[in-house]
């Protein structure tokens, strides 16, 4: 142990194997959250493994991403999870009751306990001082059986934050600078563990912030240590006995230690298309801005949207800019509706969004080609905004408002000087307008048996991975460069209607790199597939970066994918791979990426024996005829999985025994 509050809640949580750092170890789950567009795949597995009512403390079905609803898919999906939680005894917050890690942060979330969601800002939470870790759905639905989840013993990089944030200058910057250190490449297998004089003066509201975006380091996950301020929250929230104050030893070790002085941050920008591109405002200051785009579960809580009301009370926005407020939870947006704080922002000219995640997932809101648009939320990968070379940059709410007042980037601390804006200083409310209900609670078991589940037309069981061959013959289908996110795989926004139906999402996998005239990844994948040749994907660094989307690893499997041969994968990426029985290989000498091309014939002799206990590959590249060594870095519990074809026939042969 080495005394970090991290390895004190994995300790209490231990469920298998040594906390010892790159061990593979299984941890006990508490609770649980998933929202609709991971959530049917994972409540549909998680039927499939006929597991009943769930078996942690608190599992909760989100509504939250998929709320567009042209066609009936969506609202398909939503009566499925309403019905599916109440069969499992689940929480279910109801679509317009607010992003899940917003409502998990107000509602749920704890210090001390473990949460596993399936999404990746599910570390959200470690802002309250819980472990909150992103996975795959059929991670979390094992999780939901009572199953543990497995993860690498991670080593802790503790962050000291010393001095206090001037005005205008937000948490949003902290992890801005952060991410400028860090960068989005290179920290798998990292926790991030905050400490320092500085958190006294930091709102659990501003620590989630941090938490959330920590997702974009690519690390397992972010933590501040509960104290009084976690305690003020839990208060306000009628939750004070959630709380418990937890910290790290004073002379815990920590395998890295960063130091940011708060005091000396300036406001700053993740510049198109990677949250790691950081400038510093004064950089770029100046420069047109025609859109301006406040929420998302990184900055939508009430005291960001009250500062935003408070500077904007009286004001009008630029007529250049299209500016939109997505309120991060019906708490949130009942609360600016009683103070009058919501007619403040309409009347400088907001148009207020639903309490969902919105523009943040392509949800519309689309900016026009060539404006800039400015978002206060975690991700800017090319096109995530629903437009082709898009130029979006991630700021905090202040540096969105100055933004939105002048028609162009703008150092927030000129606004005092600009628009006589005095800074708007929030303090937490001492009591929260608690209203739950639009979440449903679980039933008793008696009556959720009773429950019929609602499985519209659009809603198609995925299909089972195959068993792995002895000697793998494929052909590379793909070839990609470093920094892949699931969302280059996988799109979302119009495509995000698709998700509970694998055979028509799998028709857009890698759709920004097909031609026009050209058949496209799925049409290819299909082709081969009826071969019984295996598809391969060949990638750079950090491939499969971003959300915990599983259907980057699912629908290619559909495609016949078997193996991704990359320079490094991603950890919730990789473990969804697995999850489907695709083999993750790295190479073993990244120079030998640049001896494999997309239509490589590839051979690989004896794939399942090395599954089994091997740490290397031949790889056989007909093409050339060259070959090269590639790692296999598996756990054996890794490679159990591989062997069963894929978690869920791995949990049912588990259950079995
Ligand atoms: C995202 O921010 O990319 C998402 C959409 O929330 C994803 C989950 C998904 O793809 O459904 C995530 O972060 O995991
Ligand atoms: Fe939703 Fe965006 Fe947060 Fe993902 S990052 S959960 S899409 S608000």
């Amino acid at each position: 142990m080495n005394g970090t509050l991290t390895y004190k809640i994995l300790e209490k949580h231990l469920a298998d194997g040594k906390l010892i750092a790159g061990n593979s170890i299984g941890i006990r789950i508490d609770q649980t959250l998933t929202q609709d567009a991971t959530g049917t795949t994972a409540f549909l597995l998680y039927e499939s493994m006929g597991n009943g009512p769930v078996k942690t403390d608190i599992s909760v079905s989100y509504i939250d991403h998929n709320m567009s609803q042209f066609g009936p898919e969506n609202h398909n999906d939503h009566l499925y999870l309403q019905t599916v939680a109440a069969k499992s005894c689940a929480y279910h917050s109801r679509a317009g009751n607010g992003i899940c890690h917003q409502v998990q942060l107000e509602r749920f979330a704890k210090p001390g306990a473990t949460l596993l969601g399936s999404d990746s800002h599910t570390p959200t939470a470690g802002g309250i001082g819980s472990i909150a870790i992103g996975a795959g759905g059929m991670d979390v639905a094992v999780a939901m059986g009572g199953g543990p989840f497995y993860l690498t013993c991670p080593k802790v990089i503790g962050v000291n934050l010393t001095g206090q944030l001037k005005d205008w200058v937000a948490a949003k910057d902290v992890i801005l600078k952060l991410l400028s250190k860090l960068t989005t490449k290179g920290n798998v297998g990292w926790v991030v563990e905050y400490f320092g004089e500085a958190l006294k003066y930091l709102s659990v509201p501003q620590r989630a912030t941090i938490t959330n975006m920590g997702a974009e380091l690519g690390v397992t996950t972010s933590i501040f240590p509960p104290d009084e301020q976690t305690r003020k929250f839990l208060s306000a929230q009628k939750r004070s006995e959630d709380f418990e104050a937890l910290a790290a030893d004073p002379d815990a070790k920590y395998d890295k230690i960063i130091k940011i002085d708060l005091s000396s941050l300036e406001p700053l920008a993740a510049c198109p298309s990677s949250p790691d591109n950081i400038k510093s405002i004064s950089e770029i200051d100046g420069m047109p801005v025609g859109q301006v785009v406040i929420g998302s579960c990184t900055n939508s809580s009430y005291t960001d949207l009250m500062m935003v009301a408070r500077a904007l009370k009286g004001r009008q926005i630029n007529n250049m800019v299209e500016f939109a407020i997505a309120p991060g939870s019906r708490e949130v947006l009942n609360m600016l509706a009683e103070n009058g704080a919501l007619a403040d922002m309409i009347s400088a000219g907001a148009r207020i969004l639903e309490s969902s995640c919105g523009p943040c997932i392509g949800q519309g809101f689309s900016p026009a080609n060539d404006v800039v648009s400015l978002r206060t939320f975690n991700r800017n990968f090319a096109g995530r905004t629903g437009t082709n070379n898009d130029q979006a940059y991630l700021v905090s709410p202040e540096t969105a408002i100055a933004a939105a007042l002048t028609g162009k980037i703008t150092d927030p601390r000129k606004l005092p000087e600009l628009h006589s804006i005095e800074y708007p200083r929030i303090e937490l409310p001492n009591e929260f307008l608690i209203d739950d209900n639009m979440i449903e609670k679980p039933l008793a078991r008696e009556q959720a048996s009773q429950v019929e589940v609602l499985r519209g037309p659009t809603i198609v069981v995925p299909e089972s991975p195959k068993s792995l061959p002895d000697k793998l013959q494929g052909q590379v289908l793909i070839k990609v460069e470093d920094k892949i996110t699931t969302d280059h795989i996988m799109p979302a926004g119009s495509f995000l209607k698709l998700r509970s139906n694998v055979p028509e999402y799998a028709k857009v996998v890698f759709n920004c790199f097909n031609e026009p005239e050209q058949a496209t990844f799925a049409e290819r994948g299909l082709e081969l597939k009826k071969t019984g040749i295996g598809g391969i994907i060949v990638a750079g660094q950090s491939y499969g970066q971003g959300s915990s989307r599983e259907h980057a690893a699912l629908c290619p499997m559909y495609l016949g994918i078997r193996a991704v041969i990359a320079k490094t994968i991603e950890r919730i990426h990789k473990a969804n791979l697995i999850n489907f029985c695709i083999v993750p290989i790295e190479f073993a000498d990244p120079s030998d990426y640049n001896n494999i091309k997309q239509g490589d014939e590839i051979e690989i002799e004896s794939l399942l024996e090395a599954v089994k206990d091997k740490d290397e590959v031949t790889v056989v590249n007909k093409g050339n005829g060259s070959e090269f060594a590639g790692k296999l870095n598996l756990s054996s519990r890794d490679r159990e999985i591989l062997l069963a074809s894929g978690l869920l026939n791995y949990t049912k042969q588990v259950q079995r025994h």
